[in-house]
């Protein structure tokens, strides 16, 4: 039966049917299913077809807006399931997307999951500049500063981030994420570590602060 919810909560996503993607998000949650399943097998599998479709010149910037909305929506009726720790005793990480860049929909999930496993999180959102990632991990006292791209023009800026953090010596790790982010360029850009997920970005950050 979930199965069929979880079919139809994707779709609404690729069709950007906000309403109805609301809707078997909340159906889901009434019949207990767990969020995290629901984010994997609903909303995330909805978005990887609307990934697709862009890619190949199938729909087009409107289109994705519409379906990002979507899955926003759905995403803020999970948050506070998802989100439901309170311990926040593991430390602050700084998050943002980085300088040109404005998706931050997996920036947000990985936000999300950090704040459940007991870290306090500061997100400063999209289109971050180096002096803002900085000033920020100076006034939170950040143990970590997480940084996501999703644009090849966009990933070689967290060199810059990370020159300057080793300049001014701060003694923050740096983890990186995105689409095209790989274990190799997070080494080449002397990244503390790369997570491909945001799962893989919890087990990262509990590893690298140890
Ligand atoms: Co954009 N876009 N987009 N887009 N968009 C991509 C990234 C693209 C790959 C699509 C494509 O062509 N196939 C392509 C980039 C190509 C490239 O660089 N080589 C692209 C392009 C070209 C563009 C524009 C330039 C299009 C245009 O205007 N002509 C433009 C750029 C705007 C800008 O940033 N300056 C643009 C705009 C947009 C929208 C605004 C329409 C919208 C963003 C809405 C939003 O985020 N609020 C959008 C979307 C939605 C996408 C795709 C379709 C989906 C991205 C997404 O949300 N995925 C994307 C195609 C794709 O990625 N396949 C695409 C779901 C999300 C859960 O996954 O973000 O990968 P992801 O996050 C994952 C992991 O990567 C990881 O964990 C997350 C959860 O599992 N992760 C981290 C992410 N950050 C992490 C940080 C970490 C650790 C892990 O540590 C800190």
């Amino acid at each position: 039966m979930s199965g069929t919810i979880y079919q139809a909560l994707a779709d609404a996503v690729i069709e950007g049917n906000q309403g109805k993607a609301v809707e078997c998000t909340a159906d889901l949650l009434k019949d207990g299913t767990d969020p995290k399943m629901i984010l994997d097998n609903g909303l995330l599998k909805g978005m990887e077809v609307v990934g697709i479709k862009f890619r190949d010149n199938l729909i087009f910037v409107p289109q994705v807006l519409i379906s990002a909305r979507a899955f926003k929506s759905s995403l803020s009726i999970l948050e506070p399931f998802l989100s439901k720790s309170d311990t926040e005793g593991m430390g602050t990480v700084v998050i943002g997307t980085v300088k040109g860049d404005i998706h931050d929909i997996g920036k947000n999930i990985v936000a999300m999951m950090l704040k459940s496993s007991g870290f306090r999180v500061v997100d400063l959102g999209i289109d971050v500049k180096a002096e803002k990632f900085i000033d920020a991990i100076k006034n939170e006292k950040a143990v970590i500063l997480g940084m996501s791209a999703l644009l090849t023009t966009t990933m070689g800026y967290m060199k810059a981030v990370i020159d300057k953090i080793k300049n001014e010596n701060l003694s923050v790790k740096t983890i990186v994420g995105g689409a095209p982010i790989s274990n190799s360029f997070a080494e080449q850009i002397g990244a503390d570590g790369y997570a491909k997920n945001a799962s893989d970005a919890v087990e990262l950050s509990k590893r690298i602060i140890k």
